[in-house]
């Protein structure tokens, strides 16, 4: 189906998405592939709203098939399924492919309306195409994934979006008056995609649907050790290794720490344990930069990973530029390269002369 004509917008009202999909008998919520927090709230919440107004449970009907049910595709985070608990959810993997005969009366996207975000689901979701509903907060999007979009691009999280949504399903008018089972992931979403309240994303609305779902019951000391509080120790001992390395450079403006394959093995780490390394870097008041290197063996001989994060405001570093001198590229404050053939060492130095040369240029 094509809609050469569709522009990235909304193109119903939460009150039309809603009565479409009451009298609907089966719907399945998909969601963009390595679900994160939002993506999983959102769709947790629709589906346990849709069970619950059907009078079943937040599950859904106690043994009998759910009205509705999540399907996700990809990694999945360690915590998912202590948020997931006993809602029917299916997750597919290189070993499993989404079944293509399944053919419910609606299938809504939640948290993204990029095909390159549903890879694994798209000749699926072209095949309902007319069966389909989109609700998303991101800029951008392909239009044509479904003829029922509702976009808030000012909203923080889709789990905004979908407290709307899920109050006029259950006709409740306030989020505060949500089931609890529904008031958990929509919070989740919200607490996750503001980093727990912390980016610049946070307005008053945010804060305000934070508390109506507080009032609704969450409990957020359980969400946040849930969600947060699970690092490896491994983790913890790869993090003192980084801060060993630390280097302060150009009057304490540049941060840069280094890790080799050797630091992983004695801390027990994994390759994905650097991660939010560079946040706390950030957190400094003269840091306008932080860098973390990261030297492998691989099959293609010596390469050296170059991540690096920078701050907003005055003497602002776009290290997306500076990440594509080096072969890479990313977002303006988040942005990485791989160096292959380059040692360490010979790595620091191309880096450090390239963020010199921005920050000077920054000054001036
Ligand atoms: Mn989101």
């Amino acid at each position: 189906m094509t809609e050469t004509a569709s522009v990235w917008e909304s193109s119903a009202t939460a009150a039309e998405i809603a009565a479409w999909l009451k009298p609907k008998r089966s719907v399945v919520v998909v969601t963009h592939g390595k679900p994160d927090g939002d993506a999983l709230g959102s769709s947790l919440a629709l589906v346990r709203a849709l069970n619950i107004a059907a009078g079943g449970s937040a599950a859904g009907f106690s043994g009998v098939a759910s009205r509705a049910e999540a399907w996700y595709a990809g990694p999945m985070p360690g915590w998912w399924k202590a948020v997931a608990l006993d809602s029917k959810c299916r997750h597919f993997d290189e070993h499993h492919a989404p079944p293509s005969s399944v053919e419910p009366d609606a299938v809504v996207i939640v948290d993204t309306g990029s095909w390159s975000q549903l890879l694994d689901y798209r000749p699926w979701i072209d095949h309902q195409h007319e069966r389909t509903a989109l609700v998303d907060h991101h800029l951008s999007g392909n239009a044509e994934v479904s003829p029922r979009r509702l976009i808030e691009t000012t909203a923080a999280a889709a789990c905004e979006i979908m407290a709307g949504l899920c109050g006029r399903l259950l006709g409740v008018g306030s989020p505060a008056d949500l089931p609890r089972e529904v008031a958990e992931p929509l919070y989740l979403g919200l607490a996750t995609d503001t980093g727990w309240f912390r980016h610049s994303n946070v307005t008053p609305a945010v804060m305000r649907l934070a508390a109506d779902l507080l009032e609704a019951g969450v409990d957020h000391e359980r969400l946040i050790e849930t969600v947060e509080f699970r690092d490896r120790p491994g983790r913890l001992r790869l993090l003192s290794r980084a801060l060993g390395s630390l280097e302060l450079l150009d009057d304490d403006r540049i941060a840069v720490m280094a890790l080799g394959e050797k630091d992983f093995e004695k801390a027990g780490a994994h390759p994905g344990d650097s991660g939010g390394f560079l946040d706390i870097v950030k957190t400094v008041e003269t840091v306008r930069v932080g860098v973390l290197l990261t030297e492998l063996k691989t099959p293609d001989g010596v390469v050296t990973k170059i991540s690096m994060r920078s701050k907003g405001g005055a003497g602002f570093v776009d290290v997306n530029v500076v990440a594509q001198s080096l072969g890479g590229g990313g977002h303006a404050q988040a942005a990485g390269a791989r160096m292959v053939g380059v040692r360490l060492a010979d790595a620091k130095a191309t880096v450090v002369n390239a963020l010199q040369a921005a920050l000077d240029g920054a000054d001036a």
